[in-house]
């Protein structure tokens, strides 16, 4: 009885622990000097999204999909390392503020993205974002469509 209790304990935790695994993976994006690499990165509802060695550096969204939510902090820088992990499907733009005159930007996609819809995040882009800003659509050009 109390062996059949622990295995079902342990065949509990197990799951648990592997479901976890299985249904969400973590990505790692190094910020270098002046760009993130990798800068795009694609992913599955629910992954991490880490940023390393943001000591100078942050990670703010500024281009967020519809039904989204924006990430990171105008004005401030993480230190460290900085996890995101996008609520919602699509593409998301991002800059690294203190270096975007350099065009340290880069681009989170979540989910599977058609040409249309990349072509829908390029036109979102080209109507909100301001100035150097821009530098996204740059990276949304090399999205390569998984559907
Ligand atoms: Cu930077």
């Amino acid at each position: 009885m109390k062996i059949k209790s622990i295995l079902a304990l342990v065949a509990t935790y197990w799951l648990i622990a592997f479901s976890t695994n299985v249904l969400a993976a973590d990505h790692k994006v190094n910020a270098e000097a002046r760009v993130f690499k990798p800068a795009i990165v694609y992913i599955a509802e629910g992954d991490t999204v880490k940023f390393d060695n943001m000591t100078s550096h942050n990670a703010v969204s500024y281009l967020v999909p519809e039904g989204g939510e924006q990430f990171g902090e105008k004005g401030k820088l993480p230190g460290g390392s900085f996890s995101v992990t996008p609520v919602g499907k699509g593409i998301y733009g991002y800059a690294c503020e203190p270096h975007i005159g350099f065009g340290m930007v880069g681009v989170i996609v979540v989910g599977d993205v058609s040409a249309d819809d990349v072509a829908a995040a390029k036109k979102q882009a080209m109507d909100t974002l301001q100035g150097p800003f821009k530098r996204i659509i740059g990276k949304i050009n090399k999205i390569k469509p998984t559907i």
